[in-house]
């Protein structure tokens, strides 16, 4: 069983709904259970085009999967709530990251954990350190 951080973000279309949504289908995938959810804060756009607000929270799961199968059932839920690929860092209906699966180090062309830009965001650090202090504190 893996501990894993999954980071969470919308800002296009009903954004607090996205995210519920993503939580609740998280939930149901196969083999892992959803144990915390942090407050969803608003946050200013970080790089990208200019675009709105989001709104963003960090939830941490357990799960039988491996990494790269969550990956794949991230990616369904996200195609599920409407994300299209487009611009790099543009808006998006809902963006699921991978941010730790326990203490595992993956580095892989579409697979790196933990997510490396942790340290440089303050919409994922924030609720990632009001659930999970003593992991937000190895970055
Ligand atoms: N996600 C990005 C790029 N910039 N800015 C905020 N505030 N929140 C995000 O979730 C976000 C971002 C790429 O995934
Ligand atoms: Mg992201
Ligand atoms: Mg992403």
């Amino acid at each position: 069983m893996t501990v894993a951080y999954i980071g969470l973000g919308s800002n296009l279309g009903g954004r607090r709904k996205n995210i519920l949504s993503a939580i609740k289908m998280i939930g149901a995938i196969l083999g892992t259970r959803v144990t915390k959810v942090s407050t969803i804060i608003e946050t200013v756009p970080v790089g990208g085009p200019p675009q709105g607000k989001f709104l963003n929270a960090v939830a941490e799961i357990q799960t039988n999967l491996a990494c790269r199968d969550l990956l794949t059932g991230l990616q369904s839920i996200e195609g599920r709530l409407g994300r299209v690929r487009g611009v790099l860092n543009g808006p998006r209906s809902i963006d699921l990251d991978i941010l730790f699966f326990n203490d595992q180090t993956i580095h892989e062309k579409d697979l790196i954990v933990p997510h490396p830009r942790i340290k440089e965001r303050d919409f994922v650090l924030g609720p990632l350190k009001e659930i999970a202090p003593v992991v937000a504190a190895k970055i």
